[in-house]
């Protein structure tokens, strides 16, 4: 890829809140880019992107899935993300490694809950990205409200660029900002645009929209600032407006705001015309950071194919077709088909056999993928999600990307002895696909326990088991993946001295253990001189804490929230070997633990529930009895209430009937997770047996 490659191409996301259309204005782009000749449509499964058979049958995204299309020279990969809460960590991954994103906001829904949460993580990930305002001709579509949340509950600065003519059935076109003028639509299908002069009615509008957009940019550019102060905005020209507005939005300074109706075909075009002019191309964002393994210190690579390589697995798939697929991205240098590569976090090379552009379940073939390019290879057995790929003779490590921990469990049995061995080989598969879902065995029934996101989730993986993979079994009812953490500072020392006829095994260490705040996870320190205990010992000694870890006092749940420190040991000068030094912390964390008060830590979610004015007082009433607290109250719009209230997932099982029957269907819910936090030690009591 040459540098003028690199300056046309755009990675972007799509990301937003469950059903806000994401897939359908992902299906309008293919269709506009002349991509695919026939629109495809999530109401009858007929899309490209929803491929799977449980997408299909559901209506929503559970996968994400990669596409490919070009526009006005520029090639766009683009990436398809579900909005349901269960697989956020599609969006996680995918934002990882994208350039740019487009959030896609409900004219209606508004700001919805999800939303709100990949607007975050974009914000963490400081990705450049365009709201595009889409279902514009839904009955309660209101461009300017959703505009409005979008300043006050995203906290952003959105710059409209262009805004509706009508709303609801009289929705027939937009209004662009930057063009003066209006665009309708001459056919169904959205291909034929109009070009006519704004309403008379609009005017007014317009100018308060363009003097929005010019105090905006006058923050970035100063010929404009001039400009717009000395009332002469007529001499700014269009092209002056993009510059700026590219850099403004590349700088993370102002959202540009578009909106539209996917579903009727109005809108995307403009879209498409803003991704390739605002968002960011592989040059345009920092080179990415990582750690040089051999020295620890911070290094970068630079989105050049003439550099040493460097990328970053984001995620596997198993396809039909050609098995094992490892999906991408380059930061820098080339990866080409059929040589080697090397995995920076397992330490060995591995063989790229071939490289794939993948169009969701399609692919085409390539010889290579170059800096700033994403894509999928066959041939990695061994590479994990979150892995660095790069040159053997100048290596890069780039950070994991992070996944949360599953708060949600079933236990499912296999149908016979004989289906034990297919099961545990097919979970195997599926657990490699996705970061977020765990397999374990119960220690006490011997039962195979899985392990994710939600109720959705799990639901999902047990059809694929059963159906993809062809396994018999039945599944049991979903139970709270409960986790253990300690209350009180100890200090424990295990000492591991075994004697037998020839050389001995000698391991001694000293370990404090402390509570930390929720969400803080697992903390290692070593503070200790080498004389006390060498530095190689000290990795052995971790490994040991961890393993511990994984089983509580309690009752057998991981132990989170929590700081171990090596404070102190010793070495025997013959005996010393590794492997006591792991068991020997081991024994000291179990011994710690009985002192440190360890207590149960359950999930908490936060819900947030919008309900018809008059059945807010039950609404809240249960809400309490369920253990749970609301934390705000604020009026939707029409005759509606949005309360959002932290509540233990223990309690929500059957929620969704529950508040159905409550609000005679009117209300409806979302939740995700928040915290784990401890259990009230009358229910821990009766949770472990203690009580009756
Ligand atoms: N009225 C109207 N409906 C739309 C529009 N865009 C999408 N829809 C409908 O909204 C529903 C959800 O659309 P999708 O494209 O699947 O939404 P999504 O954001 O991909 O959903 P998930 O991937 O499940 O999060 C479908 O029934 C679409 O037909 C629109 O512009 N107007
Ligand atoms: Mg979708």
């Amino acid at each position: 890829m040459t540098k003028d490659d690199l300056t046309t191409t755009r990675n972007i996301g799509i990301a937003a809140h469950i059903d806000a259309g994401k897939t359908t204005t992902t299906e309008r782009i293919l269709y506009y880019s002349g991509r695919v000749h026939r629109m495809g449509e999530v109401d009858n499964g007929t899309t490209q992107m929803d491929w799977m058979e449980q997408e299909q049958e559901r209506g929503i995204t559970i996968t994400s899935a990669a596409t490919y299309c070009t526009w006005n020279g520029h090639s766009i990969n683009i990436i398809d993300t579900p909005g349901h809460v269960d697989f956020t960590v599609e969006v996680e991954r995918s934002l990882r490694v994208l350039d740019g994103m487009v959030a896609i906001f409900c004219a209606v829904g508004g700001v919805q809950p999800q939303s709100e949460t990949v607007w975050r993580q974009a914000d963490r990930y400081t990705i450049p990205r365009i709201a595009f305002i889409n279902k514009m001709d839904r009955t309660g579509a209101d461009f300017f409200h959703v505009l409005d949340r979008i300043r006050t509950r995203l906290g952003a600065n959105p710059v409209v660029l262009n805004f509706p003519i009508g709303a609801e059935d009289t929705f027939s076109g937009i209004v662009d900002i930057i063009r003066q003028a209006g665009f309708t639509y001459a056919d169904d299908e959205g291909s034929k645009i109009k070009q006519i002069p704004v309403p008379e009615h609009l005017r007014a509008t317009l100018e308060d929209m363009r003097a929005t957009l010019f105090e905006a940019l006058s923050d970035v550019d100063d010929g404009i600032a001039d400009k717009y102060l000395n009332d002469a905005t007529a001499d700014i020209t269009e092209e002056q407006i993009h510059t700026a507005l590219r850099k403004a939005t590349i700088g993370n300074k102002i959202v540009p705001v578009l909106c539209g109706s996917s579903l009727k075909n109005k809108g995307v075009q403009k879209l498409l015309d803003a991704i390739v002019a605002y968002l960011p191309s592989p040059l345009d964002v920092p080179a990415v950071q990582g750690i040089d393994p051999k020295t620890d210190e911070t290094t970068e690579r630079k989105a050049d194919a003439g550099e040493h390589t460097a990328a970053l697995a984001f995620k596997i798939a198993h396809d039909p077709h050609v098995g094992h697929l490892t999906y991408i991205r380059v930061y820098s240098g080339c990866i080409k088909s059929g040589a080697k590569v090397f995995n920076v976090n397992k330490n060995t090379k591995e063989r790229v056999t071939r490289i794939l552009r993948m169009h969701a379940n399609h692919r085409e073939q390539l010889e290579e993928l170059s800096a700033g390019q994403l894509g999928a290879v066959v041939g990695l057995k061994i590479t994990t999600t979150g892995d660095t790929l790069c040159s053997e003779n100048k290596k890069i490590l780039l950070e994991n990307i992070s996944f949360p921990e599953p708060v949600i469990s079933v236990a499912i049995e296999p149908k016979s002895v004989a289906e034990m061995e297919k099961m545990a080989k097919s979970l195997e598969t599926l657990g490699s696909e996705d970061p977020t879902f765990r397999v374990s065995i119960n220690e006490d029934t011997g039962q195979t326990i899985i392990s994710g996101m939600g109720e959705l989730h799990l639901e999902i993986i047990t059809d694929r088991l059963f159906r993809e993979f062809g396994v018999q079994g039945k599944v049991g009812r979903p139970m709270v993946a409960y986790k253990e953490t300690i209350t009180r500072k100890t200090r424990s020392e295990g000492k591991y001295i075994h004697q037998t006829g020839g050389r001995g095994q000698y391991g001694h260490v000293v370990l404090e253990m402390e509570p930390l705040d929720p969400g803080a996870g697992f903390v290692w320190e070593t503070k200790v001189g080498t004389v006390r205990v060498p530095r190689e010992y000290w990795p052995e000694a971790r490994t040991g804490v961890e393993e511990s870890l994984t089983s509580g006092p309690l009752a057998g749940y991981p132990v989170i929230d929590i700081k171990v420190t090596l404070v102190d040991g010793s070495v025997h000068e013959e005996d010393s070997i590794a492997l006591a030094y792991r068991i020997a912390a081991s024994i000291a964390v179990r011994d710690g633990m009985d002192k440190a008060r360890p207590m149960l830590k359950e999930p908490i979610m936060n819900v947030e529930i919008v309900t018809p004015d008059n059945c807010m007082g039950d609404v809240i009433n249960d809400i309490n009895q369920r253990r749970g607290r609301p934390t705000s109250m604020e009026p939707g719009r029409g005759n509606v209430q949005v309360v959002r209230a932290m509540i233990p997932l223990s309690e929500l099982f059957g929620y969704a009937t529950d508040l159905r029957s409550r609000t005679q269907g009117r209300a409806t819910y979302t939740m995700e997770f928040a915290e784990y936090r401890e259990v009230p030690e009358d229910m821990q009591d009766v949770l472990l047996g203690k009580t009756a």
